[in-house]
C-alpha cells in the first residue's frame, strides 16, 4: 500500500457496511499526511481535496463508490466489506478543486488484495451491535447545546493570491481575533468566498458540521478538519458548525486557520482566547 492506505481485516470494527462486494472485511483509514495542496499529478494521498473510490477492476462492472471528500489534513474511517479474491484499485476521483480550473484527474492511491478465507459479516455485525453504549452520543449532547454565541468568518483571497484572509485579515500573532467565555457552546458559520476549496481547521477542540450550503448534515461525529465548499455563481460556499469550547484543559490562546499550507502561510488563521 501506498502512504497513507491501510487496510486489513477487520470484523470486530465493523459498524456500517458501507460497501458490499463478498465475503472479506477491509478497515480503511485513509488521510492527509501532507497539509500541501499539491498540483493533481502528486500522488500523494490527501494532498488536496479528493473524494476516495473504491472499485472492482476484477469484475465486469465498477463497484460502489465510497463517497468522502478527504481535504489537506482530513481523515476518513470506512469499514467496506471486500470482493472475490483478487485485486482492487483504490483511488480518489477527479474533483473540481478550483471553480475556474479544470477537475484534479484521478489518481491511484494503492492496490487491495483480496485473499484468504471470507469473515463472517453476519456474526461480526452481531458482535458490534452488541457493543452498543447506552448513552447519548456527545455529537447529539454537542448538537442540543444552549447556542452563547453566533459568528460568522469569510474566507478569501487577494486578486494576485498574495495574502488570504478571514473577515478581511491576515493572521497576525499579536492580535487576539476572538474572544470566548470556557463552558460556551458557539455556532459558527464559514464562508468560503473563494474559488476553490478551504479546509477549515481549529485547534483544541473538534465540531459538528451541521450544514453545507443551506443542507443540513447527519454525521454522528466531531471533526477538527472540515473542506468548506468553494463559490458557486456568486454564491460563498457555506459550513455551519457547532464548536463547543467547554473543556478546561483548553483555555488560553490558540488558532484556527485553514489547513492548506500555501494559505495559512500567506495569514488565513486568526487567533482565539478561551478566557475561564
Ligand atoms: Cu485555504
Amino acid at each position: 500500500m501506498k502512504e497513507g492506505v491501510r487496510a486489513r481485516r477487520a470484523p470486530c470494527l465493523l459498524r456500517q457496511l458501507w460497501i458490499a462486494l463478498a465475503a472479506h472485511v477491509y478497515w480503511f483509514r485513509v488521510g492527509g499526511k501532507n497539509k500541501e495542496n499539491r498540483s493533481s499529478s502528486t500522488p500523494t494521498c490527501g494532498s488536496s481535496t479528493r473524494r476516495i473510490v473504491v472499485r472492482s477492476t476484477t469484475g465486469t462492472k465498477p463497484g460502489p463508490r465510497l463517497c468522502e471528500s478527504i481535504g489537506p489534513g482530513q481523515r476518513a474511517s470506512a469499514i467496506v466489506v471486500g470482493g472475490q479474491p483478487g485485486r482492487y484499485a483504490f483511488k480518489s476521483v477527479p474533483l473540481r478543486f478550483d471553480e475556474r480550473q479544470p477537475p484534479l484527474p484521478e489518481v491511484d492511491l494503492g492496490t487491495v488484495v483480496s485473499d484468504g478465507p471470507p469473515a463472517d459479516i453476519a456474526a461480526a455485525e452481531a458482535v458490534v451491535r452488541s457493543q452498543q453504549v447506552n448513552e447519548p452520543l456527545y455529537a447529539d449532547v454537542v448538537r442540543s447545546s444552549p447556542i452563547a454565541h453566533r459568528r460568522t468568518f469569510a474566507f478569501s483571497v487577494s486578486p494576485d493570491k498574495s495574502r488570504f484572509f478571514i473577515n478581511g485579515e491576515v493572521f497576525d500573532e499579536n492580535r487576539t481575533d476572538v474572544t470566548i467565555k470556557l463552558g460556551d457552546t458557539e455556532e459558527w458559520t464559514i464562508l468560503n468566498q473563494d474559488s476553490q476549496y478551504h479546509d477549515f481547521h481549529i485547534h483544541q477542540t473538534g465540531f459538528l458540521v451541521t450544514e453545507v450550503n443551506g443542507t443540513p448534515t447527519r454525521f454522528d461525529g466531531l471533526r477538527d478538519t472540515f473542506s468548506v465548499p468553494p463559490m458557486k455563481n456568486g454564491a460563498p460556499g457555506a459550513a455551519k458548525l457547532i464548536i463547543p469550547f467547554t473543556d478546561p484543559e483548553i483555555v488560553g490562546r490558540f488558532v484556527f486557520h485553514c489547513h492548506v499550507v500555501k494559505h495559512e502561510d500567506k495569514g488565513m488563521m486568526q487567533v482565539i482566547e478561551l478566557r475561564q
